[in-house]
């Protein structure tokens, strides 16, 4: 069986390490997001893909869901020393090593999904890991600029410096509109079995995914059933600060019109917490077949529960 999911960082990456037990015998293709990525120090770092490559792979800080286990910042003081800029993004030393290789390789002519690769030789994730594509893509976010104007800044700094405390007014995919799937992208969910939404940010991870030219598309034509799990509960993030992008694109922060924004022509199934059971009726009226069940990925055991449901409503919708 081919199971195909479309992944952001921390909640796709803990959905899937749920998902390998649930499927032991699925070839399961990751299609993670990029719009995260950010240049820095001379650096290319994609925080996505490291996630869920450091979570399957068990080298990911547990605890704090992004960046390293056992990870030491000797390098962020030295720059700090230098008066180096920015300062709000705290890069670890073992985690520099992952973005040296990858700078080196990007450098020397290999795309993403070639570097992507061979960064998962060493950490064996236990899936095919696709950048969404090899181009570069950048998630801005407009707000609000000190002479009254807008500006656009990086996700990152929006995400990480501000905190998401400050209005936004839209999310934009810089370099979306030119940018191709990656090779084997589109391959892979025309021959899919399955195709999973993990609770992934509907905005900021699976919206910026679907961006890409031809990806929305291929997920809508895709023979293989469309099952997604709900990101918030009881109408807010179960981490993160998934409500502020959705205000700016205008959905409202409640499992419902998640489920609506993607839309029936992409969504074959929706799942729901027990907590939002009400919203299951609202659902099935927008042409989706909703069900309510535990969603939090408290620990494993959790997330491969989460992932036999949705498989279960996969089966039952195809
Ligand atoms: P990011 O790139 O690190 O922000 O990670 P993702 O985009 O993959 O996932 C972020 C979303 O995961 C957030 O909106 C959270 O609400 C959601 N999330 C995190 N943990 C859980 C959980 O245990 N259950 C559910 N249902 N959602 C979760
Ligand atoms: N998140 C933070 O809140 N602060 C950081 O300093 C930070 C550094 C960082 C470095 C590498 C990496 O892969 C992720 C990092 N993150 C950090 C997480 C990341 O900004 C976000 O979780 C995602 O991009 C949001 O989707
Ligand atoms: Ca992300």
């Amino acid at each position: 069986r081919r199971i195909v999911v479309l992944a952001g960082g921390i909640g796709g990456a803990r959905f899937l390490r749920g998902l390998r037990p649930a499927a032991p015998d699925a070839e399961i293709t990751v299609i993670g997001n990029t719009g995260d990525d950010i240049h820095l120090f001379g650096l290319k770092i994609c925080p996505d893909l490291d996630t869920v490559m450091y979570t399957l792979g068990g080298g990911i800080h547990e605890e704090q869901g992004w960046g390293r286990a056992d990870e030491s910042f000797a390098v962020r003081e030295e720059l700090a020393a230098y008066g180096v800029e920015p300062t709000w993004f705290g890069l670890g030393d073992r985690d520099i090593a992952t973005h040296i290789v990858r700078t080196q390789m990007l450098g020397a002519g290999y795309p993403l999904s070639a570097v992507t690769e061979a960064l998962c030789a060493r950490w064996q994730p236990g899936v095919k890991l696709l950048p969404m594509t090899d181009d570069r893509v950048e998630t801005h976010v407009v707000i609000d600029a000190p002479d009254g104007g807008r500006r656009a800044v990086h996700f990152q700094e929006y995400w990480v410096r501000l905190r998401a405390a400050v209005p936004a007014h839209g999310i934009v995919p810089v370099g979306a509109e030119t940018a191709a799937p990656a090779p084997g992208v589109l391959q892979a969910l025309a021959e899919a079995d399955v195709i999973l939404f993990p609770p992934s940010n509907p905005v900021v991870s699976i919206g910026t995914i679907l961006s890409v030219p031809g990806i929305r598309e291929a997920v809508a034509g895709a023979a293989a059933p469309v099952v997604g799990l709900s990101p918030l509960i009881g109408g807010a993030p179960v981490r993160g600060m998934a409500d502020k992008v959705l205000a700016a694109i205008g959905v409202a922060a409640d499992t419902a019109a998640v489920a609506r924004h993607y839309g029936p022509e992409l969504l074959d199934g929706w799942l729901v917490a027990p907590q939002d059971a009400d919203a299951v009726p609202e659902v099935e009226k927008a042409g989706i077949r909703c069900r309510a069940v535990p969603l939090l990925m408290s620990d494993r055991q959790a997330a491969t529960a989460m992932a036999g449901q949705a498989l279960e409503l996969a089966e039952e919708v195809r």
